[in-house]
């Protein structure tokens, strides 16, 4: 066991060239590398390192949350978690996952494949450019995450240990519960408030509808195990190009319910296209193709879950198919199939709701309204996403399916900056 020491542009190369696997994916010596600090989320130090023969992407947990500086400490133990995330999900959902090299327990680091010319898809979004794959991609990895490493595809023992193991993951839960969950329907000092916002932020605190509903969302998040979730699943979490996608940053890995990360994914979209009319470009054009990639998220999304399921033949102990096997204990399990998908939209509906709410009154605001300079303008577009947001949570049964949530959008888009 070696100290823990914080690594810096300048270390980082030898810290590479101390791992003769590493080096010899950069090629010739420490010399010839070039690092580069690319940090761009709030937890961690991120390294990009260029070599003769190739590239590799460095990540170092830091002993506190990055953006806030070392007045807020934070476990260093959470890249265990994002390791283990990877890994397993690697089986199920291939390269969508970028591949990992080497994990270091002593120094809080891994290594992984140098995504290039991979961009955050939010930057993507935000400077006008449309992402083919990236929706459907998206489904396709949190289908197969959601179905394989749940109860469905497993037997009860495999989940304990899923359970074991993400349970530990107490630092990123805290902060999830904190900051998603409680912080925006109180007065605390984490709270980023643009003063148009104000009467809504009251509102936020002051309706215990609401509350009731937010608690229900809270308690699913941390009552309903179903599968390993990424736990973090926004834009800033995913990276693309027009060909490939790839979900990085799975350090918030938590056992949940599956639509937590659908949930965050759709959250993320909708803010976006409240967003759009102040981020130049033919707004029209970027919010039709908005539109199409969240339903086409969701569509995907239940068809590979649900062919995952009628094609699963593995050992599993929630609906053994031995009791399911005639024609009538088929219809019977199809019907189940159906009402857990139903199920898992729901909650999406309220966990998307819920990002939205925590994006725009708490920490951790996203620069998809943050570029917005003009501080009314935003407001504008926060407060339609708001109004939104609280009738999801308020009114479910508005928000059946994909295509009410697609056609509730323009509902909310000139909402007003005074809450109902
Ligand atoms: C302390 S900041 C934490 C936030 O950053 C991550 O992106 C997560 O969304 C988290 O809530
Ligand atoms: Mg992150």
């Amino acid at each position: 066991m070696t100290d823990y020491r914080i690594l810096a542009t300048a270390t980082v190369a030898d810290y590479l060239a101390s791992h003769p696997d590493l080096a010899a994916r950069l090629g010739g010596t420490s010399a010839d590398w070039q690092v580069r600090d690319v940090a761009d989320g709030n937890l961690n130090a991120v390294y990009l390192i260029d070599g003769p023969a190739g590239g590799l992407c460095l990540k170092q947990a830091l002993p506190y949350v990055r953006v806030a500086g070392e007045s807020w400490p934070i476990d260093v133990q959470r890249i265990t978690f994002e390791a283990g995330q990877m890994r397993r999900v690697a089986p199920f959902v291939g390269r969508l996952t970028p591949e990992l090299f080497h994990f270091d327990p002593d120094q809080y680091v891994i290594v992984m494949e140098k995504l290039a010319p991979h961009v955050i898809l939010r930057q993507g979004l935000i400077a006008g450019r449309h992402y083919p794959r990236a929706a459907t991609d998206i489904a396709d990895y949190v289908a197969a995450a959601a179905f394989f490493t749940s109860g469905l595809a497993q037997k009860f023992e495999a989940s304990a240990g899923d359970r074991m193991l993400f349970s530990c993951n107490l630092a990123l839960q805290r902060i999830s519960v904190d900051l998603v969950f409680t912080d925006p329907y109180h007065v605390c000092d984490r709270n980023r408030i643009t003063p148009a916002l104000e009467p809504w932020a009251r509102a936020l605190r002051e309706d215990v509808a609401l509350k009731r509903a937010v608690a229900r969302a809270r308690a699913l998040y941390l009552g309903k195990p179903q599968s390993v979730l990424h736990g973090d699943l926004h834009s800033g979490s995913i990276m693309v190009t027009s060909a490939e996608t790839r979900v990085i940053d799975g350090e918030f890995a938590w056992v949940g319910p599956s639509g937590f990360d659908v949930g965050n994914f759709i959250a993320h979209l909708v803010m976006n296209w409240f967003a759009k009319p102040y981020h130049g470009g033919n707004t029209a054009v970027f919010r039709a193709l908005l539109v199409i990639d969240i339903m086409q998220f969701w569509l995907r999304f239940e068809a590979r879950f649900l062919h995952h399921w009628r094609g699963f033949t593995g050992e599993s102990d929630l609906y053994p198919l031995s009791h399911f096997g005639d024609s009538v204990g088929q219809e019977q399990l199809e019907t189940i199939r159906r009402d857990y998908v139903t199920d898992l939209f729901a909650d999406a509906i309220r966990f998307a709701a819920c990002k939205i709410i925590r994006r725009i009154v708490g920490f951790a605001q996203i620069a998809d309204f943050l570029v917005i300079e003009d501080e009314q303008n935003r407001a504008h577009a926060q407060a339609g996403a708001l109004a939104l947001a609280t009738s999801m949570l308020k009114q479910p049964g508005l928000f059946r399916n994909i295509a009410d949530l697609a056609a509730a959008l323009p509902q909310y888009d000139h909402a007003g900056l005074d809450p109902p």
